[in-house]
């Protein structure tokens, strides 16, 4: 098996002191350039008080103001850019967003880096020249088909651009052509890994996985542990966003204890979503962001909303760069029920955890007589519908989930265990929650 290998050892390796000076240079020159090119950012240091001067090093980022997504809404298509339109290469956009989507434009160098950050990834991964890297994410304005390919291009792997879609065809290619890397999100890769199953086909015989790169949605270690013992692979976590590169962002190396951030290309901070305050290292917050390379369209402190804690402790595979625990939610994803809050990843975590139900489940929030209601939907495995007593055996499971669900999240659910492949599977970003309180 191929060897995980460090791609960029100057970057990825480079002491974390200079990594700071370095990131300190290239976030004056960030800011400079935007508060020349982009109104927006002009308007918004200048309501602050703040000048370019004034940011010395990344000490001084908190002075900066935030960016939100609504900015990118409200500026569509080509508020935000630093660059004359000509210099714009590509457009990508964000999936699953009603009306306006959000597009942000690359120029060349940013494709470039884009593609060096998913080249980390997969080198985490050991692929190289002798790699056949299945590409299941979509093509298209998302960013995970086209970000996944160029990376593995550029490794020299040998690239099967599949896009998402077509299980029975994605197996076909996976075992003809002797696939030996997989890049989906971590729901499809629970499917694909049960279609594998269910055709008879045996990993590590009739298909030659080793390893995944799975991201682009929330998932769990125990996720990990199905998909990992589903594929007979090794599967990683690679975190990215649209706004600030697709994925590459940051990725997991073979320790698996969280996400290298690529620091040379962006700055991370850990914000409290209430109030805005940068939080120490170890503390759970909102992820922000800054690009300090990015030139079509760079983002001061773009707010991710997405939760997670970061680390600073060495780790041992010798990179030096901070790392991002598992985002556990997005302060938007959170459901309150009646008054709780609860995140899908909870629920999750309890539910893989569980013999006899399969990873694929939805939440669906009501209101019934003003209170509201919960209902975790998941499925049997075929193992379990084949019982004898599964009837009995099925009761059993149901309690102990709402029991453990119980104790986890603190609220009475109801759960329901379907029969095996009953729930709409998803060959994208998977949709875990259905509040039908808001129709
Ligand atoms: O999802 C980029 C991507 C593609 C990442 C393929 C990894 C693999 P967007 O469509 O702009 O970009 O969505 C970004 O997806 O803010 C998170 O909420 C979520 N997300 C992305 N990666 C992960 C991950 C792509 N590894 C939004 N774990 C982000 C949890 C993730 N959530």
């Amino acid at each position: 098996m191929a060897k995980s290998r460090i791609y960029n050892p100057e970057m990825e390796c480079m002491h974390p002191e200079q990594r700071k000076a370095l990131q300190g240079e290239r976030l004056r020159q960030t800011v400079n350039r935007v508060y020349d090119n982009v109104p927006l950012y002009r308007e918004r240091m200048d309501e602050k008080g703040v000048s370019p001067e004034d940011i010395k090093s990344v000490e001084d980022l908190k002075l900066l103001p935030f960016t939100e997504k609504t900015d990118l809404r409200d500026t569509f298509p080509f508020g935000l850019l630093a660059v004359p339109k000509e210099k714009i290469v590509r457009i990508q956009g964000s999936s699953g967003t009603t009306g306006k989507p959000i597009v942000s434009g690359y120029t060349e160098h940013d494709v470039a880096v884009w593609t060096e950050m998913v080249s980390r990834a997969l080198g985490a991964v050991g692929a190289d020249e002798q790699d056949i890297v299945q590409v299941c994410y979509g093509y298209g304005l998302f960013t995970g088909g086209l970000g996944a390919h160029q990376g593995a291009t550029n490794v020299g792997a040998m690239v099967i651009p599949m896009s998402s879609g077509n299980t029975q065809r994605q197996i076909m290619m996976m075992q003809e052509l002797g696939s030996t890397i997989l890049c989906c999100t971590p729901s499809y890769a629970a499917y694909l890994g049960e279609a594998i199953h269910d055709a008879g086909l045996i990993p590590g015989k009739d298909i030659k996985l080793r390893a995944g790169l799975f991201g682009a949605e929330p998932w769990t270690e125990g996720m990990r542990k199905r998909i990992e013992e589903l594929l007979g692979i090794q599967a990683h976590d690679i975190y990215g966003l649209t706004e600030i590169a697709g994925p590459g962002v940051a990725f997991e190396c073979e320790e698996k204890n969280g996400s290298h951030i690529n620091e040379d290309h962006v700055i991370a901070e850990i914000i409290d979503p209430a109030t805005g305050e940068q939080l120490p290292y170890g503390t759970a917050g909102e992820l922000v962001f800054t690009t300090i390379t990015k030139e079509g369209m760079p983002m001061l402190r773009y707010r991710t909303h997405d939760i997670c804690t970061l680390y600073n402790d060495v780790c041992k595979c010798g990179r030096t760069t901070v790392r991002m625990g598992r985002i556990t939610g997005r302060t938007d994803d959170m459901i309150i029920v009646r008054g709780v809050n609860v995140f899908p990843s909870q629920i999750e975590t309890v539910l893989v955890k569980t013999p006899g139900v399969a990873p694929h489940y939805q939440l669906i929030v009501d209101r019934v007589n003003n209170a509201d209601t919960l209902e975790v939907k998941v499925e049997m495995t075929g193992e379990l519908f084949e019982q004898n007593d599964s009837l009995g055996e099925m009761q059993k499971l149901q309690k102990q989930i709402r029991d453990q669900i119980k104790s986890v999240v603190g609220i009475l659910t109801k759960v329901t265990i379907t029969a095996p492949k009953t729930l709409p599977r998803s060959e994208g970003k998977a949709k875990r929650v259905i509040d039908n309180r808001k129709l």
